[in-house]
C-alpha cells in the first residue's frame, strides 16, 4: 500500500482525481474521509491543504503527494520531484503599479514586497543583489500595493486578470510552476512501494502520451498508400487492412489533434472515403 497526500479543495484538487481516474484508479469520492482506499489498486489518498503536502511527504506521512512546485519550493522540505504532472501551470512573478516606470530588478531596492512566498522571494533578491523587505501576508496579496501594505507583490499568475484588475503589471517572472508528484526519500528502500510506484507512473505515461492525439481509420484505393503513407507519419508505420472491395484497403494510424484537418483534406485529395476520426484513450508503448 502507498499513501499519496492530494489537496483536499482548491485548484489542484479536480486533476489530482481526474489523474487517478485516467490512470485506473478507482476512488470513491462520495464515501471520502480525510483517507480514502483506492477499490483497486493499493494506494490510499489522504486530503490535506496544499501547504501542508511537502511537510507530510518529507516526514513519510505520506510516501507521495501531488502538489504544486511553488509550494516544493517554499517549503524547501527533504522530498524528490518525481514527475511533472501537466497541470496547475502557473508562474510567480513579481509585479509593480502600473503607472511605475521599470528599469530591471534594481528598481526593487529598499522597497517593500508583499507575498506568500517569502523564501522563494529572498532567494532571488540575494541572486539579484537586491535589498528589499518582504512582508509576508497570506492572502489577498494584490491589494497590498493598493492598501499601502506594499510598494510591489510576487505573487502566482496564471491568466494575468488578477494583476490589470489591481492596475499591477507583471515586470519578473522568477519561477514557472506546475503540479508536481513528490516522493519520500525513503521510499527508494521500500521494494513494494517501488513497484506501485512504478506501475503508477508507466500508466502516466501511456495516459500523456495519447493526450492531444486522435485515432484515424479511412478506406483508401491501393493505388494511393504510398503517397497517404508520407501524409501520416503514425507511432511505426500505419497500420492497412485489405478490404472485401478489389482494390481497396482500411488504413489506421494516430494523429496529433492540431493537424487534423490538414491531414484529412490531403487524404480525402488522394481518394480516401468514411474517413473516421476516434477519440484516443491511451498508448501503451
Ligand atoms: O486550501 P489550500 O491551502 O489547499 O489551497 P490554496 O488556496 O493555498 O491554493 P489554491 O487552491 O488556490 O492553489 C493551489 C495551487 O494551484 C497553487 O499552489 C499553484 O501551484 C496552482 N495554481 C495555478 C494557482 C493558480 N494557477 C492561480 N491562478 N494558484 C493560485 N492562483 C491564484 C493567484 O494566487 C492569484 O490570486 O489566482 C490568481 C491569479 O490568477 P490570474 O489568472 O488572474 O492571473
Ligand atoms: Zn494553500
Amino acid at each position: 500500500m502507498i499513501r499519496i497526500a492530494v489537496q483536499s479543495k482548491g485548484r489542484l484538487n479536480e486533476d489530482s482525481m481526474e489523474l487517478f481516474s485516467e490512470i485506473g484508479i478507482r476512488i470513491d469520492e462520495s464515501k471520502r474521509k480525510y483517507l480514502s482506499k483506492a477499490a483497486n489498486f493499493p494506494v490510499e489518498l489522504l486530503y490535506l491543504r496544499d501547504d501542508d503536502i511537502p511537510q507530510v511527504v518529507a516526514s513519510g506521512a505520506a510516501d507521495l503527494g501531488i502538489v504544486g512546485l511553488n509550494e516544493v519550493e517554499e517549503k524547501a522540505m527533504n522530498v524528490k520531484i518525481v514527475e511533472r504532472l501537466g497541470f496547475g501551470g502557473c508562474r510567480i512573478s513579481l509585479a509593480i503599479p502600473k503607472s511605475e516606470q521599470y528599469d530591471g530588478p534594481k528598481w526593487f531596492e529598499g522597497k517593500r514586497i508583499a507575498t506568500s512566498y517569502p523564501k522563494i522571494l529572498a532567494k532571488y533578491l540575494k541572486e539579484q543583489g537586491v535589498d528589499a523587505t518582504i512582508e509576508t501576508i497570506t492572502g489577498s496579496v494584490e491589494i497590498a500595493p493598493a492598501a499601502g501594505i506594499a510598494d510591489a507583490i510576487f505573487d502566482i499568475v496564471s491568466s494575468g486578470g488578477t494583476l490589470v484588475a489591481n492596475n499591477l503589471k507583471e515586470v519578473e517572472t522568477v519561477l514557472r510552476s506546475e503540479a508536481v508528484l513528490i516522493g519520500n526519500p525513503g521510499l527508494e528502500k521500500d521494494e513494494e512501494k517501488i513497484g506501485i510506484l512504478k506501475e503508477m507512473l508507466f500508466r502516466i505515461e501511456s495516459a500523456r502520451s495519447s493526450r492531444g492525439k486522435k485515432y484515424l481509420l479511412m478506406n483508401l484505393p491501393q493505388s494511393s498508400l504510398p503517397e497517404a503513407i508520407k501524409i501520416l507519419p503514425a507511432l511505426k508505420s500505419p497500420t492497412v487492412m485489405p478490404l472485401a472491395a478489389e482494390g481497396w484497403c482500411s488504413l489506421h494510424s494516430v494523429v496529433d489533434t492540431s493537424d487534423i484537418w490538414d491531414k484529412v483534406r490531403q487524404l480525402k485529395a488522394i481518394g480516401a472515403e468514411g474517413i473516421l476520426v476516434l477519440n484516443l484513450d491511451k498508448i501503451i508503448p
